[in-house]
């Protein structure tokens, strides 16, 4: 059994050595989940900066079986995974885990994954979201928050960074009709542990959404990388819900909630921003953080279900 440590496994399954950036909080999201998963786990990984950096040729940083795959096809190898281990008969007790970046998720393998779902594979989605194409350069994604500055949306004269709003994945998610979707990030590492064990456990497939500091593309302080996790839960900015069941449930209701700027001005993707686009973020959040407010505990897509 494993030792414990306020209530989360001391055991190791991704080394320390690896290769990841100062302050990446995206690393520290991993070695969790992992925790969460134990040894009994497989791994898929699409291109980005977690398969950069756990994996330089002749070392890995990974203590599980583990595949890196293409940029796009991460779910459609899990697929592969789950009916080979069916049909050897060892399916059981074994953990399969996609972790892929937003760019991977949001955009290029949004067909493998939904093909996945549809087809009902036993396997946790885990998209790691940095709100950008980080290792190849910080380049906007679907999943690019509103106005940051990436170096395929920058700021401009005329335009101020990203234009268009963020893609809302977890309910694209959800709407395919599977049992567990939730949202994450690692200020709350607990939260991350039960929603990864939860997520395992569902006979079919599942999603956790799991936002997380870029310093180096969020041109944030390393330091502060957990800290801003934080302020992106107390602003709404990343609200921390569940869809079980196609139910939505709030897990942490934010009754006073932190003003946006407090979120925005620590970061030099949104040091362009004026006073009347502060006001437009907040809009943004707060129309989105409404609509959860007034759904929660509701059945979402019962018409399609
Ligand atoms: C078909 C294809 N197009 C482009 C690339 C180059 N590429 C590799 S990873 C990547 C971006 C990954 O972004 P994301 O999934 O957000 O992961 P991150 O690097 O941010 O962790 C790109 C564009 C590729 N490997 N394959
Ligand atoms: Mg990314």
């Amino acid at each position: 059994m494993a030792e414990m440590i306020m209530g989360l496994p001391k055991d190791e399954h991704f080394a320390s050595g690896h290769r990841a950036c100062a302050g990446c909080a995206e690393v520290l999201s991993i070695r969790h989940i992992l925790k969460a998963a134990g040894k009994n786990t497989i791994v898929v990984s699409s291109t980005g900066c977690m398969e950069v950096i756990s994996s330089q040729y002749p070392s890995t940083a990974w203590r599980v079986p583990w595949i890196h795959g293409a940029f796009q096809n991460a779910p459609a190898i899990a697929s592969g995974v789950d009916r080979a281990l069916k049909a050897q008969g060892r399916r059981d007790g074994v953990n399969l885990i996609v972790i892929a970046g937003d760019g991977a998720s949001f955009d290029i393998g949004l067909g493998s994954l939904s093909g996945a779902l549809e087809r009902g594979h036993k396997f946790t989605y885990i998209a790691t979201d940095n709100e950008a194409y980080m290792n190849t350069g910080i380049q906007r994604s679907g999943a690019t928050f509103p106005y940051a500055a990436t170096t395929t949306s920058p700021a401009g004269k005329k335009i101020h960074g990203k234009q268009e709003p963020k893609k809302p994945l977890p309910f694209i998610v959800a709407a395919h009709g599977i049992k567990y979707v939730a949202t994450t990030t690692p200020s709350n590492l607990i939260d991350l542990n039960k929603k990864t064990k939860k997520a395992l456990a569902i006979d079919g497939p599942s999603f956790i959404h799991n936002l997380n500091t870029c310093p180096l593309g969020w041109r944030s302080d390393p330091a502060q990388s957990i800290s801003l996790m934080k302020v992106a839960v107390q602003t709404t900015v990343a609200p921390i819900y569940e869809i079980e069941d196609g139910v939505l449930k709030l897990n942490q209701r934010i009754e006073n909630r932190k003003p946006v700027e407090e979120y925005l001005k620590s970061q030099g993707r949104f040091k362009h921003l004026s006073p009347e686009e502060v006001k437009k973020v907040q809009e943004y959040v707060d129309e989105r953080y409404n609509f959860l407010l007034e759904n929660d505990g509701k059945k979402l897509f019962d018409v399609l279900f």
